[in-house]
């Protein structure tokens, strides 16, 4: 009977494990309620803040970012939509994090040490229990020692060099996990019911955190309600978030990739939900990867074009001081003036907007929007006389929105 019943319960787990339903499926999550975030919206003004990564993000296909495989996606959501990168340690996804390996090497370090007095305990109970058997021993008393010098100075110093090891490095881990360094790129972290935002020092703000690889991250965070925590396995990072304070947590990732982010303290229902990706840009210039599997290669800009990109998309700026800034931003400023003077190229403080102008082909065209636009995306094409054939071309490094920023700009500059 007994035996029955226990294969019954074995049966029911197997089963119950079996048909366990994995995370993420079952009824679409609704977006979650905004309260009142301050997120400067994407372009689309779509309203959900988490859901969807990339959602909204009306990226322009052909304009700007190089093609990317799903269009509608900018590069760097598209980055933040990559399946994760899982390659484990045995217990562990492998440490991205500068930082981790101290600690990696403690919490290993303390395994084997309780592994290996486990097993020493274990043997010497049953080979005791198994040398003491019988009973013969219970009718030949012996007295037990009052005391062992040797034998209680050896588990008195043993445990206390072990002890002191532990604590030493142990501690120099603690330390450094606490301490960011001085120089940090500091990232304001924001969560609440059920969505994180991450807001750069550029004032982007992102729902999936972007970061750079080879320097330090610092991160100030907060709640809006309740207690959450930030997590990030592949960097052994995990800090609370507290409401109406400030909590602080930093890494240096050292593997570009995308990871996985959770939150770690259960905080109601889409609890779950709350785990963005982590991006980790490579440096300096444009990189294409390939998934494990080959095909689908992302390209990856890195972090200070994500940063560029992502405040051109999301601005709200108006159209000509988006141009303003850009002037300066993308250089046009060394061969423009906005005074008058002509440079290198012709000054945009112009009286033609509008009229006709003469190319150096003999040529007449209109001072209007499409020939601005082509002078920026096709300089070669057409001409000023006097000026010479020098402009580089800015085809693919700009968005529409910043095309139309500096299209707007020239024109608000006609005397
Ligand atoms: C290396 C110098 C250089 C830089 C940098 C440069 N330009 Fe030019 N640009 C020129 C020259 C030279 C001309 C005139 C010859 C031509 O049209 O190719 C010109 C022409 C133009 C024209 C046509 C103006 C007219 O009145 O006919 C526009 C518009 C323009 N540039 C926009 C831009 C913008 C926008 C940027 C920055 C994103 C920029 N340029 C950066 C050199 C430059
Ligand atoms: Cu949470």
């Amino acid at each position: 009977m007994k035996r029955y019943v226990l294969a019954l319960f074995v049966a029911l787990c197997t089963w119950s494990v079996a048909h366990a339903q994995p995370a993420g499926s079952g009824a679409p999550v609704p977006p979650p309620p905004v309260q009142g975030a301050d997120q400067s919206m994407n372009a689309g003004g779509s309203a959900s803040p988490t859901a969807a990564p990339a959602a909204g993000s009306a990226a322009t296909p052909g304009a700007g970012s190089p093609s990317t495989t799903k269009p509608g996606l900018a590069w760097y959501d598209e980055l933040a939509a990559k399946p994760k990168d899982v390659s484990t340690n045995f217990w562990l996804p492998k440490s991205v994090n500068k930082v981790a390996d101290e600690s990696d090497h403690m919490f290993i370090a303390c395994v084997a040490l309780s592994a290996f007095f486990f097993l020493a305990i274990a043997i010497a109970v049953v080979y005791f229990v198994w040398k003491y058997r019988g009973m013969s021993m219970v009718r030949k008393i012996i007295p037990s020692p009052a005391h062992n010098d040797a034998l209680e100075i050896t588990w008195t110093v043993i445990p206390t060099i072990i002890c002191v090891f532990l604590f030493y490095f142990g501690w120099r881990a603690y330390i450094e996990v606490v301490t960011p360094p001085q120089k940090a790129v500091e990232i304001n972290v924001l969560a609440w019911r059920w969505a994180w935002e991450f807001k750069h020092e550029n004032g982007v703000t992102d729902n999936n955190l972007h970061v750079p690889i080879g320097e330090p991250v610092r991160l100030v965070m907060t709640s809006k309600d309740v207690l959450h925590s930030f997590y990030i396995p592949v960097m052994r990072v995990k800090q609370d978030l507290v409401p109406r304070r400030y909590t602080y947590a930093w890494f240096e990732a050292t593997k570009p990739g995308t990871y996985q982010m959770y939150c770690a303290e259960y905080c109601g229902t889409n609890h779950s939900q709350m785990k963005p990706a982590v991006v980790v840009h490579q440096a300096g210039m444009t990189t294409t990867w390939d998934d494990q599997n080959g095909h689908h290669s992302v390209v990856d800009r890195g972090y200070e074009n994500y940063l560029n990109d992502k405040a051109a998309e999301s601005t709200n700026m108006p159209p000509v001081d988006l141009g303003k800034m850009l002037y300066e931003k993308k250089g046009c400023n060394a061969c423009h003036t906005i005074d008058g003077t002509p440079r290198v190229g012709p000054t945009w403080a112009q009286k033609d907007w509008g009229k006709q102008i003469q190319m150096s082909d003999g040529k007449t065209v209109t001072m209007d929007e499409n020939y601005v636009r082509e002078s920026i995306l096709s300089p070669l094409a057409k001409a000023r006389p006097g000026y010479p054939p020098s402009m580089p071309s800015f085809e693919g490094q700009l968005k529409e929105k910043e095309l139309a920023g500096l299209i707007a700009y020239i024109k608000s500059l006609k005397q």
